[in-house]
């Protein structure tokens, strides 16, 4: 089999003062932290279509990217040597995962029935690749956004051909997930949204967005396909007004069409903030209502409106985040996938690898980071200090459900005087950067 990188070597551990840039500073796989390796506790995946799809083309020229496979021009051919390269990259980085989307590894062909066949045949070469390697499927998911069949959308278009082609996509995705040992499964709203109300009937849109997600339940208990169902939220791109629009928002949805217990939510750090939100924000949502599952791990750029996917190198939200997963007891069949791509002038084949350990060495300094802050407690007595009104006295009161309206007013005609205590937020942030600059 041909070799991609040859001039990248098994990226090795070298400590915070490396000078290698081919060298993590911070992710060390064998580590164990808390009882677990770092490698189980981050699980760490390749996205396909921003490490081999993506050319760096954007609205105002084509793409710069220099790959490995550009020499390849038979399409089956060139899906081969993307799946090589995957393996050869995940390999090196150290990376147990990787996702794609159907489209991704295998070429559309004029009809459906030729378009499985390609899909099957990539399908059997990864198996054959995965059999020398440890490399695994994080999550499988299906481009129904990128056709043009798909302009007003895929489960909510408003036409129904639209729909049964959609599930005919994901009915497929699906099997090729569990063939290939997927552990999870996500839907992305690609543009399952609107541009505007005045041609958009959103009640039957989003009762046939959960039509749908029923049938894939459906099909997967048919399949016995166990893996997680995830849904990603994205408040807005393609569409206008994505109807997966944040964490709050799918939570409400699934509960309302009683779809919740089959799903829990892929969260994108940077779909989180161009909701509004901060990554936590979404991860702690997620987390209280039981549901986080997987994370897309990548960052947005504060100055820009839309959604950049940058590796993640902001130390202060992989803490924050790592803080969440920690709480949460850890990724189950959930991971870091990096959905994320190199910029426009970061055209080399080396810069797939750089991007990559930059990603890698944030989250796992946000591991350690967030051990400590877990560990030393401080920031949990602060809180547990500021809610202690609700241990005892009234406070317990209400929490047991012992006292209404009547016995509060009581109560509150005795107690008018209130004090309050301070929030030290400030004093928090500086505790959270002492946290972050030792150790
Ligand atoms: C798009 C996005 C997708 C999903 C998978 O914003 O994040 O790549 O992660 O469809
Ligand atoms: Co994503």
């Amino acid at each position: 089999m041909r070799t991609y990188f040859p001039d990248v070597p098994k990226i090795p551990y070298e400590g915070p003062k490396t000078d290698n840039p081919l060298a993590f500073r911070f992710y060390k796989a064998d580590e164990k932290i808390g009882g677990k390796t770092m490698r189980e506790h981050l699980r760490f995946a390749v996205a396909f279509w921003h490490t081999y799809q993506a050319e760096g083309s954007d609205p105002f020229g084509r793409g710069t990217a220099i790959r490995p496979w550009h020499d390849v021009t038979d399409p089956l051919d060139l899906a081969k040597s993307k799946m090589e390269a995957n393996f050869e990259l995940c390999g090196k980085l150290g990376a147990p995962f990787f996702c794609f989307h159907d489209r991704d590894i295998a070429p559309e062909a004029d009809t459906l029935s030729q378009t499985n066949c390609n899909l099957d045949a990539i399908v059997r070469y990864t198996k054959d690749l995965m059999k020398d390697s440890d490399v695994k499927l994080l999550w499988g998911t299906t481009n129904a956004f990128s056709h043009p069949r798909f302009v007003h959308g895929a489960s909510t278009s408003p036409n129904a051909d639209v729909f049964a082609f959609a599930a005919a996509q994901v009915k497929k995705a699906m099997e090729v997930t569990k063939e290939l040992g997927g552990q999870n499964y996500v839907f992305w709203g690609g543009r399952e949204g609107y541009e505007t109300l005045l041609n958009t009937d959103m009640g039957l849109e989003l009762d046939n967005l959960a039509r749908f997600l029923r049938l894939a339940v459906d099909y997967a208990k048919e399949i016995g396909f166990t893996g997680q169902f995830l849904i990603e939220p994205k408040p807005k791109e393609p569409t206008k007004h994505q109807y997966d629009f944040d964490a709050a928002t799918v939570v409400g949805f699934l509960t309302k069409y009683g779809l919740d217990k089959y799903f829990k939510l892929n969260i994108e750090a940077n779909h989180a903030t161009l909701a509004a939100h901060t990554f936590q924000h979404d991860l702690a949502v997620a987390r209280l209502n039981g549901m986080l599952g997987s994370i897309d791990a990548n960052q947005g750029d504060p100055m820009l409106g839309w959604d950049t996917d940058q590796f993640p190198t902001n130390l202060y939200d992989t803490t924050l985040a790592m803080l969440e997963v920690l709480k949460d007891g850890g990724f189950k069949k959930g991971g870091l996938n990096f959905d994320a791509k190199v910029r426009r002038g970061s055209f080399e084949p080396v810069d797939l690898f750089l991007g990559h350990i930059a990603g890698m060495d944030a989250f796992a300094k946000g591991l350690r980071t967030a051990y400590r802050i877990q560990q030393d407690g401080k920031l949990d007595a602060f809180v547990a200090k500021r809610y202690d009104s609700w241990t005892k006295g009234i406070g317990k009161e209400i929490l047991d459900g012992r006292v209404g309206f009547k016995e509060l007013e009581a109560y509150a005609l005795e107690h008018d005087q209130v004090r309050n205590v301070s929030g030290r937020q400030e004093w928090l942030e500086s505790l959270l950067n002492a946290y972050l600059t030792e150790g």
